[in-house]
């Protein structure tokens, strides 16, 4: 996954480089400035005062001394007066200096805390986004692995409205004990007095529940036997049974009229992940790649469901991650940073490959 949101402290990071949200003098403060300081040891602080400080929105590099990354790129953040004092586009340039100091030096890996986001009081959503869209926007021209590395859990990192949304839709659709309910009404069916605990009239529900289930599944199979009026949807199921994942993407990216490139930068996918799928016929994705391809064609909710079950998966009402998905892609939205930060404030793993 070429940029993820990873919770972990930045000094371990084992990165080519990691970046430190410094202040103008670049002699230390404190914050992830103090812990990177003390991290590195003297020969930090010793090299520092060779750089003559930083202006806002610029950067400067120097060895890592005792950390694990090889550079440390000092960054100077804006302080946050309100936003209307271009701070935006400070940040984002606090950013952008950074990888092209990275990329500069031959860099692969980079790990950036939340810059401006504490001492300073950039709102976190925000300085995230801001994060999120700047490193994105370099990735659809290079090839570069960026963490964006939080620290600690505090603020939101989404909006509240949408955190609430998402977690009243979790709630709402959320069956713990799946399987559970299966088995209950099964008892139901099958053996309600054994159930002493299921008191009678309830079993009874689930008897006729799940008789009116299987009655249901009955005449569908019928009508599908008898040809009866089957829908194109059903009909182009079929004629595509035999299609792999991977050759269902390739159609969608075709359809969509989107090229590789765009498609898979898009997802989150790495390049050389995006050719073994183009390569190999009958791969095997895991499930957050294939989630990602779905949300990068813009996919519905039936096309996502049928992609994920030619790599062998399902969307399930017992998995918080599935729901999560469910509603961003029944409700059309589709961006790929917005859904990963909301997995992420959810404890779930991201999406991309
Ligand atoms: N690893 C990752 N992130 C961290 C760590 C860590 N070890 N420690 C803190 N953070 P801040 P700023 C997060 O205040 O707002 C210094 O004194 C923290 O939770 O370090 O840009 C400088 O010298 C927050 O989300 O940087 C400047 O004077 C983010 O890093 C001033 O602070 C940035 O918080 C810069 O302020």
């Amino acid at each position: 996954m070429p940029l993820t949101i990873v919770r972990n402290d930045i000094t371990k990071m084992d990165c080519d480089a990691i970046v430190n949200a410094a202040n103008n003098t670049l002699l230390g403060g404190g914050g992830v400035d103090g812990a990177i300081h003390r991290a590195a040891g003297p020969e930090l602080l010793a090299e520092c005062r060779t750089l003559g400080g930083c202006d806002t929105g610029r950067a400067k590099i120097t060895n890592g001394y005792r950390l694990p990354a090889k550079y440390v790129i000092h960054t100077v953040g804006p302080i946050w007066q309100g936003g209307g004092h271009g701070e935006r586009e400070l940040l984002a340039s606090c950013y952008r200096e950074s990888l092209r100091l990275a990329v500069e030096n031959g860099c692969k890996t980079v790990a950036f805390p939340l810059i401006s986001a504490g001492v300073y009081g950039y709102p976190r959503a925000e300085a995230l986004r801001v994060a999120m869209d700047t490193c994105s926007d370099f990735l659809m021209e290079h090839d570069m692995m960026i963490y964006i590395v939080v620290f600690d859990r505090g603020a939101l990192l989404v909006s509240e409205k949408l955190f609430a949304d998402i977690r009243s839709f979790v709630d709402d659709n959320y069956v713990e004990r799946h399987e559970d309910n299966n088995r209950k009404r099964l008892f139901g069916l099958f053996g309600a007095r054994k159930e002493s605990a299921m008191p009678a009239a309830e079993a009874m529900h689930n008897a006729e529940a799940a008789k009116a289930d299987f009655e249901e599944c009955s005449m569908m199979a019928e009508s599908a036997f008898h040809g009866a009026a089957l829908p194109t949807s059903l009909v182009n199921a079929i004629n595509q049974i035999d299609e792999s994942f991977s050759q269902m993407l390739l159609r969608k990216i075709d359809e969509k009229g989107l090229t590789d490139a765009q498609c898979y930068k898009k997802a989150n996918i790495d390049r050389k992940l995006f050719s073994k799928i183009r390569s190999d016929v009958n791969y095997k994705p895991k499930k957050i790649t294939v989630i990602a391809f779905a949300a990068a064609l813009e996919l519905t909710i039936d096309e996502t469901r049928d992609m994920l079950m030619k790599a062998g998966f399902a969307l399930s009402h017992s998995s918080k991650f599935d729901i999560i998905i469910e509603y961003f892609i029944s409700h059309g939205r589709y961006d790929i940073i917005e859904i990963n930060e909301v997995l992420f404030e959810f404890d779930q793993p991201l999406i991309g490959g």
